[in-house]
């Protein structure tokens, strides 16, 4: 209910878009509707050292502020080149501009979700999920123990740059483990990701350099899990 409330308190400015029907990134709230027609960075919900000794200050600083940043410069500039292509006929600069706008966009999208699944380790962060969430991850894995094997293989075997990603399905409402390649490569439809882990390189790499399991490892110490729960109970709705 709070991130519900939250969602609709924040999207005032996007109310244009909205109420014309425009699919909205926002959809499960993580994701701060464009003002203006622009999209805009997220505020991280804590401090950069707030995830430390786990995540160092550092990367996150970097991440947030120069990386995430990108994914929104280039989802706004894309935007606005579609426009400009599809009124020009330019049917290869759509092409070139539709590709960029799904990497940005997906950039945009996961970013904005994983500050808010992550919080300060013994406050926000880590435990294990409880109440809806669990059945519904004991609904789809068995367990607990047995999902947070899987995810975290997921994690560790993608190849290259992407995110290992827990997904609503919408179909059947049950949850499964995704990977994506990028931001946005092996996405599947009719499902929505409600929890993630970004596995790039410039996620981990000043703390854990080649060691991706060991960041995932403890990544786990700062999921939010209220904040996983409340997407789901979002999408359920
Ligand atoms: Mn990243």
């Amino acid at each position: 209910m709070t991130t519900r409330r939250t969602f609709l308190a924040t999207a005032a400015t996007g109310a244009a878009a909205l109420a014309t029907g425009a699919p909205s990134l926002a959809s499960i709230g993580s994701v701060p509707a464009p003002a203006a027609g622009k999209h805009e960075l997220p505020a991280l919900p804590y401090a950069f050292d707030a995830l430390e000794p786990f995540i160092d200050a550092q990367t996150m600083q970097l991440h947030h502020g120069k990386h995430h940043m990108a994914y929104v410069n280039g989802l706004n500039k894309a935007e606005d080149e579609l426009a400009k292509a599809r009124s020009a006929d330019d049917y290869a600069m759509i092409q070139h501009w539709s590709k960029q706008a799904a990497f940005h966009g997906g950039g945009h999208w996961l970013h904005s979700m994983f500050w808010k699944v992550m919080g300060p380790a013994g406050k926000q962060g880590g435990g294990e999920p409880t109440g809806e969430l669990l059945a519904a991850i004991n609904d789809g894995f068995g367990s607990f123990a047995a999902f947070k094997k899987q995810f975290t293989a997921a994690a560790v075997a993608v190849e290259g740059s992407g995110w290992a990603l827990l997904h609503y399905r919408h179909e059947d409402a049950r949850l499964i483990v995704m990977q994506a390649e990028n931001q946005h490569k092996l996405s599947s439809w009719g499902t929505t990701p409600i929890l993630g882990v970004d596995v790039w390189e410039h996620a981990y790499y000043l703390k854990y350099q080649n060691k991706r399991p060991d960041y995932v490892a403890a990544w786990w110490n700062v999921v939010n899990w209220q904040a996983v729960s409340d997407n789901l109970s979002t999408l359920r709705r």
